[in-house]
């Protein structure tokens, strides 16, 4: 697939703020010059902010609903943060997605549970690895970041403190994702497939009208792992890293790798130096496929934004796409990709 032509060169337009891809009082390695005013590295110049740009919302998949959702509540002045967990509970609440939320994939016993993480424009953030019973696990870790002192809570905990906020007790294991466990169960030969039953967490990010930027990650995480296993999406810098001033990243896929490599705290760190944000999702990538063969048994792919409002996507495997919301459109668009051996 062609990768999308990203704006290379920020709009000067419009109620332009300058803040510099990276930014903010240090220097560029690639550039002598001060950050912070325009510039020019790699080749890609200025880093305005275009505030004719936002809103915009990304999320990882073609989740078409959840995506618009988080672009309807920012056109109606929501903040960023209230509009991606608006958007994530679209899919957390949806019975047919076996990955995320009710209906989610059970681990190796039949228990689903599930992990999610939110980060705001503040750079607060708030947790919930491994709950059971509760639907809305973003919101839960919206209120793990604003009700207590910490920043994650499991398990029981997590699930006790979710019925003290007022969320309701629900049996996450639907008829459907039951009978499925159970035929799991007899196949000896079960191996997960590769972009199709174990990927499809929800992880978002969205630009308000402020120019603010926060984003949500939720999930069941891989279908019938082990009991207590906990992935990427609820550890913040791996499943999710928002930075104000530069922007934001999230992963979907195999979350072991992901954590060994910080993924999403890693993207926004290269935006820092200058990247853009498809460099620096091909530069997480490459630091994963690299490193030995295995990545052809699995599939990881990363989307970022920048608060230039440029988008990046790449991933290991073709069959990656994302949702971009802007200017009341809502797309659905292929992500770029690292295994080109590979026959679709
Ligand atoms: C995890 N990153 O738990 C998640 C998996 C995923 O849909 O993307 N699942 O490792």
């Amino acid at each position: 697939m062609k990768r999308r032509n990203f704006i290379k060169n920020a709009s000067l337009t419009g109620v332009g703020i300058t803040v510099g891809t990276a930014i903010m009082g240090c220097k560029d390695k690639n550039n002598t010059e001060e950050m912070g005013t325009t510039k020019e590295t790699k080749g890609e110049k200025s880093t305005s902010i275009d505030m004719a740009k936002y809103p915009i919302a990304i999320c990882t998949w073609g989740f078409v609903k959840a995506n618009a959702k988080a672009g309807e509540e920012l056109s109606k002045d929501k903040s960023a943060l209230d509009s991606v967990i608006s958007g994530v509970a679209i899919e957390e609440e949806n019975l047919k997605n076996t990955t995320v939320g009710k209906g989610g994939t059970p681990d190796r016993e039949g228990n689903v549970t599930l992990d999610a993480c939110v980060m705001n424009p503040e750079g607060d953030c708030g947790a919930v690895l491994c709950v059971e019973n509760i639907t809305n696990v973003a919101a839960l870790a919206k209120k793990v970041m604003e009700e207590t002192p910490h920043v994650m809570l499991a398990g029981q905990g997590a699930e006790d403190f979710a019925y003290s906020q007022g969320f309701k007790k629900e049996n996450l294991l639907t008829e459907s994702s039951k009978k499925a466990w159970e035929e799991w169960k007899k196949e000896s030969k079960y191996k997960p497939i590769i972009n199709i039953e174990n990927h499809d967490t929800i992880g978002m990010l969205a630009i308000d009208k402020k120019g603010d930027i926060a984003g949500a990650c939720t999930t069941s995480g891989l279908g019938y792992k082990m009991r207590g296993r906990v992935g990427d999406s609820p550890i913040i810098g791996s499943g999710l890293f928002i930075d104000n001033k530069i922007g934001g990243a999230v992963a979907t896929g195999m979350g072991e790798e992901v954590v060994k490599t910080v993924g999403s705290f890693l993207i926004v760190e290269l935006m820092r130096n200058g990247m853009s944000p498809q460099a620096a999702c091909e530069e997480a990538i490459s630091r994963i496929v690299t490193k030995s063969d295995r990545y052809k048994n699995f599939q990881i792919a990363y989307i970022a934004m920048n608060k230039a409002g440029e988008v990046g996507s790449y991933c290991i495997h073709k069959g990656f796409t994302y949702m971009k919301y802007q200017n009341e459109a809502n797309e659905n668009i292929a992500s770029g990709y690292y295994n080109k051996e590979e026959k679709s």
